[in-house]
């Protein structure tokens, strides 16, 4: 079929298409993408010319003026240098008859040229750039948004400067040497790792959030949005301090003080940025006491507080840093906000409010505080989802992960609410402690009514918080807290023991004749997680048995076997497996906490003493506030 020719506006024919060629409307349908954007840039050239050439046009008002011939007008009195003054106070603007057309036509013909030349311009520059390739445009168009950015950068004068706040008394911050040789060596070879994670990240991976070790090259995941964050950094630079890496620490704080901007356009996780960033930037400011630290710590909780602006005060799971613009995670329980997350931003909120003397951290926290207080707990306990806008909880799942941090909190924190967490002790052991066939103590999932006999690898972080909590507990309670907090460090330990890596799965089960082995695919991986080794330090901590530090080696062993290439630390698919495939992963986590809780394992006790700092859920360490002797802003007199 021959297609009919068609009569362009111009009148000049387009030729007919021949036979079996494709005809006009289907090739305009078949433009290839580069084809399409030429014909793009050439249409927005004309029409910027056009634009142009509109506002160039010679003013209308003024030609009305010389059309109707006016000699001498009268307009009311007007100062004007140019003008002469009449007597009567009017001022009279001298008409010029044909001189003036004349300079009109002047100033029409000049006006003319100059959209000419701006024309002839336009077109250059269209034409240069269609000339340019793809990557060209594209380093062009990041050169011109990098001008811009550096431009904001100079306008903006700055965060304002903190008040000044007396910094609690700092002790512990020792080298933590131990005195037996053989212990001392170990630690140097945990100290070893960390440099060869750090190096690696700083080689591979500089400024991105975490590592790929394999590829060698940058990683990201989605709790920090499409941000390119350093990560790594900030959840290091305190253990780089801890193990007295001097050098790199100073690197990783250079790094935070030229680059760390936080006025990004990127969704991120308000827990895992408050744990990570907020908890490493305030833990580094603390230990190097350089104010730098403290500064980023607030620009980024300022950037979170709109987090909070939900109906009911509740937080958003994630929040744009730029924006403000919160939301959750559709698979959270129809969009609910998570209690193991809203419920950890406490310690670090009360920390901002003790720095800044600006009470609305403070008074965030302790709204949600306030509103748990009132609601209904299934079992004594808070299911793991609430939903922000209505108030109610979402499905009932009672799991015990890094929610309970929020004890810990309140044990040191609030000393005066101690029977708090010991009745959510009570509550913990009565629905979700139970013991296997074989004799081992275990956490399971509380899921509608039934108790699944799995225990996660985040849950044997528990281990220390019963210890921990012992410590506080009333006499007759503390041997028990105690004794509970080792049968959970003994399960997680076989964890690890019963695999062929020697390194724990993300989970393992207690029933069908299993005691504590992971039975799906997806639940065979370590990905450097610290939670077991945790367990271990505040177990050795409060009893000294060196089963703890001997199982503290074991681990380091195995993680330098079966994690370690030569692109840094990476995690492994399945722990049963003798020849596992990495995930090519270097979780900032791993140089955060595992590394960090090893370490201090294989220190002496004088270094950090748990009665003048307290952990975050992400392993950095803050001062202890003794809330009963400082009035933070905004706060209720506390009661004793
Ligand atoms: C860390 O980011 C924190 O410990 C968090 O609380 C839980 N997950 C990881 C480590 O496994």
């Amino acid at each position: 079929m021959t297609t009919p020719a068609l009569l362009p506006l111009s009148g000049r024919r387009i030729p007919t298409l021949s036979p079996g060629a494709s005809s006009f409307p289907h090739h305009r349908a078949t433009l290839r993408l580069s084809e399409k954007f030429i014909l793009l840039l050439i249409l927005s050239a004309f029409i910027t010319l056009c634009f142009g050439a509109f506002f160039f046009l010679p003013d209308n008002s003024k030609h009305k003026r010389f059309d109707l011939g006016l000699e001498d007008v009268l307009i009311p009195h007007i100062d004007t240098p140019k003008e002469g003054k009449h007597a009567s106070g009017q001022v009279i603007i001298h008409g010029q008859g044909g001189h003036d057309e004349h300079r009109h036509r002047e100033e029409e013909e000049s006006l003319r040229d100059k959209i000419r030349a701006d024309h002839e311009r336009a077109l250059q520059e269209a034409k240069e750039k269609l000339r340019k390739s793809r990557e060209e445009l594209k380093a062009e168009i990041q050169t011109e948004k990098n001008k811009v950015m550096e431009d904001l950068k100079k306008k903006d004068v700055g965060p304002k400067p903190l008040p000044p706040v007396p910094m609690p008394k700092v002790v512990g911050v020792s080298d933590g040497e131990p005195p037996e040789p053989d212990v001392k060596e170990k630690r140097d070879k945990i100290r070893e790792m960390m440099k060869h994670a750090w190096d690696s990240y700083r080689q591979y991976g500089w400024g991105h959030n975490e590592l790929k070790p394999i590829a060698k090259k940058g990683h990201s995941t989605n709790i920090f949005g499409s941000s390119q964050l350093g990560a790594t950094i900030v959840d290091a630079v305190d253990t780089l301090y801890i193990m007295g890496l001097h050098e790199e620490f100073k690197d990783g704080q250079e790094w935070i003080e030229q680059n760390l901007d936080f006025s990004v356009n990127a969704e991120v996780s308000v827990f895992e940025v408050n744990i990570r960033f907020i908890g490493g930037l305030l833990a580094a400011y603390y230990l190097s006491g350089q104010e730098v630290f403290k500064l980023k710590a607030v620009q980024l909780a300022e950037k979170l507080l709109p987090a909070f602006n939900t109906p009911t005060g509740i937080p958003w799971a994630m929040v744009n840093l730029k924006s403000g613009v919160g939301r959750n995670w559709g698979w959270a329980s129809a969009g609910s906000s998570i209690l193991a997350e809203f419920g950890t931003l406490h310690m670090e909120f009360v920390h901002l409010t003790y720095l800044t003397g600006n009470p609305a951290y403070y008074q965030k926290v302790m709204h949600i505080r306030k509103l748990l207080a009132k609601m209904d707990r299934p079992n004594g306990l808070y299911p793991n989802y609430l939903n922000p806008r209505t108030g109610r909880w979402g499905q009932r799942m009672l799991l015990l992960k890094t929610s309970c941090y929020i004890l810990l909190f309140w044990v040191f924190i609030f000393s005066e609410m101690l029977t708090l967490p010991i009745r959510a002790f009570a509550a913990i052991e009565r629905h979700l402690v139970r013991k296997s066939n074989g004799g081992l103590t275990f956490i399971g999932e509380w899921k509608n009514g039934h108790l699944e006999r799995k225990m996660g690898h985040l849950a044997c972080f528990a281990g220390g918080m019963f210890a921990l909590g012992a410590d506080g507990s009333p006499d007759d309670k503390a041997g028990h807290y105690l004794q509970l907090g080792a049968e959970i460090a003994h399960t997680c330990h076989e964890s690890y023991d019963r695999t062929v890596l020697k390194l724990g799965p993300e989970a393992f089960k207690f029933d069908s004749g299993l005691e504590a082995v992971a039975v799906r695919q997806n639940e065979k991986y370590y990905i450097l997680r610290p939670e077991v080794i945790e367990t271990y330090w505040y177990m050795w901590r409060f009893t000294h048995d060196p089963k703890y530090r001997q199982w503290g080696w074991e681990a380091v062993q195995a993680i330098d076997k079966y994690c370690r290439v030569s692109g840094g630390f990476s995690g492994v698919k399945d722990v049963y497996s003798s020849n596992p495939t990495y995930d090519d992963v270097q979780q900032s986590f791993f140089l955060a906490e595992t590394l960090k809780y090893l370490y201090l394992l294989f220190s002496s006790d004088d270094l950090l003493p748990l009665e003048n700092w307290v952990f975050n859920t992400e392993a950095h360490p803050l001062p202890v506030l003794h809330l009963g002797n400082i009035t933070l802003p905004g706060s209720e007199p506390a009661q004793r």
